[in-house]
């Protein structure tokens, strides 16, 4: 069985990536996403493109969930004997914390593939935002994909690729769009992974909504729009799946970016994922509930 673990911080293109890869693959593929967040909104997206897909949600597999990820890949073995496992834990899981529990269960070959966001990652390692986590997400990788590069202009690609190279010279680097990489991926046994032992997490507060009904998209631009200005706590990360009255709706913010994207699949209800640091919660229902009916998940 091929193994693949697509490591990146929140909101850098994992799913994009493995949605590439795996639809229309013709091996057996599973993937074993861990949304952080109560929402479950990748496991939809990837079911929605026909990949078959199963979830751990909530909480981080490399800390709470580790028993959690081991029973579950036993599971994903015994149930649908895949020729390929690609695991995407969720982006502020320890790629290294993953690797562990695969060495526990004696999985040790596998292709670590890490995905930088090319318009935070220079910034985030001049904060020094994140420590030995941010490191470690880049020095474990076989292949990294600089992505985003559409949004970055050439200079912060050219100082992302320097700065990637400088904390990991062994692996292969690809500058994407939408994470698409233009030739085969090679695989990897992992003999040039840096074998520094790491034990970092991270924490952040994460709340979810559940939407009632349709609604009007022009809200949920709003309310992200809100979110996006810094009135709620330091918000990373926020994504929805959305039932408007036009049909189905993706919301993305990432990297202080929103986008907006026609859906062709169904979405069984309108949900809201919210990840940050210091989230003002009552805020942010209070600004829900101006606009919709809703509860927490
Ligand atoms: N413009 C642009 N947008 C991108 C690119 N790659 C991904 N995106 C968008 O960025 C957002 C986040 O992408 P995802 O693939 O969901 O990221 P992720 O790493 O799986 O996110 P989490 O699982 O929440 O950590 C989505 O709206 C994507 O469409 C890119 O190269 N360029
Ligand atoms: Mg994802």
């Amino acid at each position: 069985m091929k193994i693949t673990i697509v490591s990146g911080l929140l909101g850098s293109g994992k799913t994009t990536f493995i949605t590439r890869i795996a639809s229309g693959a013709i091996q057996k593929t599973v993937v074993l996403v861990n949304d952080f967040g109560k929402a479950g909104i990748d496991g939809e997206i990837l079911s929605g493109s026909g990949i078959e897909s199963v979830e751990l949600p909530s909480g981080c597999i490399c800390c709470t969930l580790r028993s959690d990820l081991i029973s579950t890949i036993r599971r994903i073995i015994g149930e649908y004997s895949p020729d390929h496992l690609i695991i995407e834990p969720s982006g502020i899981a320890s790629p290294s914390g993953v690797i562990d529990a695969m060495a526990e269960i004696g999985l040790l070959q596998y292709t670590v593939v890490s995905i930088v966001d090319a318009t935070e990652f220079v910034e985030l390692h001049e904060a020094e935002m994140y420590g030995d986590f941010f490191r470690q997400q880049v020095a474990l990788a076989d292949l990294i994909l600089i992505n985003k590069v559409d949004l970055a202009g050439e200079d912060l690609v050219q100082k992302t690729a320097d700065l990637v190279a400088l904390l990991n010279p062994y692996a292969i680097t690809y500058r994407t769009v939408k994470a698409a990489v233009e030739e085969p991926l090679p695989e990897n046994t992992g003999e040039r992974r840096n074998p520094l032992k790491w034990d970092t997490r991270l924490h952040f507060d994460t709340l979810s909504l559940r939407l009632q009904g349709p609604v009007d998209s022009r809200s949920v631009r709003d309310f992200f729009e809100d979110l996006s200005g810094g009135g709620y706590g330091t918000v990373v990360r926020a994504k929805a799946l959305i039932q408007t009255y036009d049909g189905p709706q993706r919301c993305d913010l990432s990297s202080r970016s929103l986008s907006y994207e026609t859906l062709h699949l169904p979405v069984d209800y309108t949900r809201i994922v919210i990840i940050g640091e210091r989230l003002d919660r009552n805020r942010i229902l209070a600004a829900a509930a101006v606009r919709w009916e809703s509860q927490q998940i």
